[in-house]
């Protein structure tokens, strides 16, 4: 029998003691022991040893107490899998081979069978399923945020190559979206299967894009997709980084939870999202090199509204940021604590005025 888990209430919207909280890149640089690790294994290294991978993924759940896992992986892992040359530069990030954007570039890209191309991601998850004491999070990247990176070539600022392939041919946009969606869906029922209870989308730069573009050229991509993991009846993520503006939009993925990031109040993008769908989000993560003094009104803000609204998540508005110094590992513990016990205490003080 499943464990109980707040996280996974919180994402259902069942009443939860506490409000539950996991961080974006809750696993990675910011911490000595992934530094130390890094100094003998690439990302991808990792990624391919599953007693490894497991490590690095349960790092943070031990040291900061977080209420959920999120597999330790790359949102490029499985486009390698459909043929794509690529490597994660120090520094930049995924760069391709040759990038994506020619009919010809398309059609090489083939699907996969998550099973034989990607076992060490399996078999990591079924090692976690074993020796994790909170839910897993499954993941994968967003057709349209894969796309860019394979369409630029590279982290991009503007995504001129990647708008421009899609407003001049979006015959060959769609057939693109089309590949990267097919590939998507079973790897993520793959790592349900797994062991996963929860899946994230990360569209993390699907806010470069006006409404009507999402609507026109990324909204029907991602229904496919959340309405192909339905039946798995776990938690369905929803990200990206600027989207207050399309939140709306967002509820007509499919997705049951919303992720917010922080240029929006909470309590905003809760009156955007409705209440059918649980929210998670939105300290900026940037607030974790200030003093407690600056964070704690912040977070207090974020948890009283995330109460009023039904089903919340704690999380920051986009990953731990990768800065020297780093982030110090002690805030992420007092912050997880803080979230704990203040949404505890709101919580009780709701009850006894309704006593
Ligand atoms: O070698 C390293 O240690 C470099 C940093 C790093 C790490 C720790 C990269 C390169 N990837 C990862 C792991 C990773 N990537 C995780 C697991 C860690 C965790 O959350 O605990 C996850 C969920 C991702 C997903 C990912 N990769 C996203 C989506 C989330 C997000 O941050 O928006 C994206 C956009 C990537 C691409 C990528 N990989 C790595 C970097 C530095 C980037 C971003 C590059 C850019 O700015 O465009």
């Amino acid at each position: 029998m499943a464990l109980p888990s707040t996280f996974l209430d919180a994402c259902r919207r069942r009443p939860v003691t506490h409000t539950p909280v996991w961080y974006m890149r809750q696993a990675g640089r910011y911490q000595p022991e992934y530094r130390k690790i890094r100094e003998s294994y690439s990302l991808v290294d990792i990624c391919k040893t599953p007693e490894l991978c497991m490590q690095v993924t349960k790092l943070p759940v031990d040291q900061l107490g977080v209420d959920a896992a999120i597999l330790f992986s790359d949102i490029m892992i499985p486009v390698g899998a459909m043929g794509v040359e690529f490597d994660i530069q120090e520094h930049v990030g995924p760069v391709i081979a040759s990038p994506i954007r020619t009919e010809a570039d398309v059609a090489r890209l083939h699907t996969f069978v998550p099973e034989e191309s990607l076992p060490y991601v399996l078999e990591t998850i079924r090692l976690l399923k074993a020796n994790l004491s909170v839910p897993l999070i499954g993941f994968a990247g967003a057709p349209f945020t894969l796309a860019s990176y394979l369409v630029e070539g590279r982290p991009s600022r503007d995504y001129v190559k990647t708008k421009q392939l899609m407003w001049s041919r979006p015959d060959l946009w769609f057939q693109l979206m089309d590949k990267l969606a097919d590939s998507t869906i079973p790897y993520l029922r793959a790592q349900v299967a797994a062991g996963a209870a929860a899946l994230q989308i990360f569209d993390s730069w699907v806010g470069s894009l006006a409404p009507e573009d999402f609507r026109t050229f990324v909204l029907p991509t991602m229904r496919r997709i959340f309405s192909a993991l339905a039946d798995l009846d776990v938690p369905l993520i929803y990200f990206g980084k600027d989207t207050a503006e399309l939140l709306a939009d967002f509820t007509e993925t499919g997705a049951t939870v919303i992720g917010v990031d922080w240029k929006i109040p909470l309590s905003e993008a809760c009156r955007r999202v409705g209440r059918e769908f649980a929210v998670q989000g939105n300290l900026d993560p940037v607030l974790l090199f200030a003093p407690w003094s600056a964070i704690e009104p912040r977070v207090r803000a974020i948890i009283d509204a995330g109460l009023r609204h039904s089903g919340f998540v704690f999380n920051l508005g986009h990953g731990v940021t990768h800065h020297n110094p780093p982030v110090d590992p002690a805030i992420l513990q007092r912050l997880t604590a803080f979230v704990h016990e203040y949404s505890m205490e709101r919580m009780g003080m709701e009850v006894a005025q309704h006593d």
